[in-house]
């Protein structure tokens, strides 16, 4: 029996949010052992990257999420146009990338990695583009793709591609998905009031449409859509019958106990 999983790593998890181009690198290692002994349980994982301080903080500055803006430039950056800066975003994912996969291979695993550059067009939850490279199932083999910047078919000519809409597309469509499980930073999942006040009653358990949570954005770092995304794309994948999931990346195990059907915390967004 085939078993596949979606693991989104979450940008603010795995990079320092607020300065550009680091990297939580001991984060990374510890979500990709977790990724390694779950392998190992015959489960394969598809991850998915988020962009953080790789990729948010250029293009909030070059307004890459709004596509092509005639003669829009920015004094003193190290690029000259918005068509450099999406050159040198999709440079920097591919670094960020490079990291997660080398911790992979590392460990022994096969890595397919498949930057959405090259095989995505268009934004938001029916982004073209065909899912056939993410076909192999074998547990071994680990695919990795990331938010980018991708073409868009028209006088926008390109924009923001974020995981949240790669990871819906994945779990909707490859077949013998499990389950989707977002990693996040800095939370044990969704809360009902601001991160710095909650206690540990705080976590919502079980989220349904009907249960208010915190949803603050960040919307003067970010350019896609926070958290309010994730449970938006999460729930359309969890009406499909798939679990979807978010737990505190920082504490991996949870992961693992989440697949091994251990006792695990987090929030289960419901159906
Ligand atoms: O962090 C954003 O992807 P996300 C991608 O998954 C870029 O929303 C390049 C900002």
């Amino acid at each position: 029996m085939v078993r596949r999983i979606v693991v989104k790593f979450g940008g603010a998890l795995i990079t320092k949010k607020d300065e550009q181009c680091v990297a939580h690198v001991e984060i990374i290692r510890n979500l990709c052992s977790v990724v390694h002994s779950i392998s190992q349980d015959g489960v394969q994982v598809i991850i998915v990257h988020g962009a953080g301080s790789f990729g948010h903080l250029k293009a909030k500055r070059w307004r890459l999420n709004e596509g092509q803006i005639p003669g829009f430039s920015v004094m003193g950056d190290s690029c000259t146009s918005q068509l450099e800066a999406v050159e040198e975003v999709r440079r920097d994912m591919l670094e960020l990338n490079s990291i997660i996969v080398s911790e992979l291979e590392n460990l022994g695993l096969i890595v397919h990695s498949h930057p959405p550059h090259e095989w995505a067009r268009n934004l938001g939850p029916n982004f073209s583009g065909t899912l056939e490279r993410f076909s192999s199932t074998d547990p071994g083999i680990v695919h990795v793709t990331f938010g980018d910047v991708v073409d868009v078919g028209n006088e926008r000519r390109f924009g923001i591609l974020s995981g949240d809409d790669i990871v819906a597309r994945l779990s909707l469509e490859l077949p013998d998905i499990e389950s989707l499980i977002f990693a996040m930073g800095g939370v044990d999942g969704l809360l009902k009031v601001p991160p710095n006040i909650a206690t540990d009653d705080d976590l919502i358990e079980e989220w349904s449409p009907d249960v208010e949570y915190e949803g603050l954005h960040r919307s003067d770092i970010d350019v896609t859509g926070g958290i309010g995304l994730k449970i938006k794309r999460g729930h359309s994948v969890a009406q499909s019958g798939i679990g979807v999931y978010l737990v505190n990346g920082e504490y991996p195990m949870r992961i693992e106990s989440l697949v091994r059907n251990e006792p695990w915390r987090g929030t289960t967004i419901l159906p």
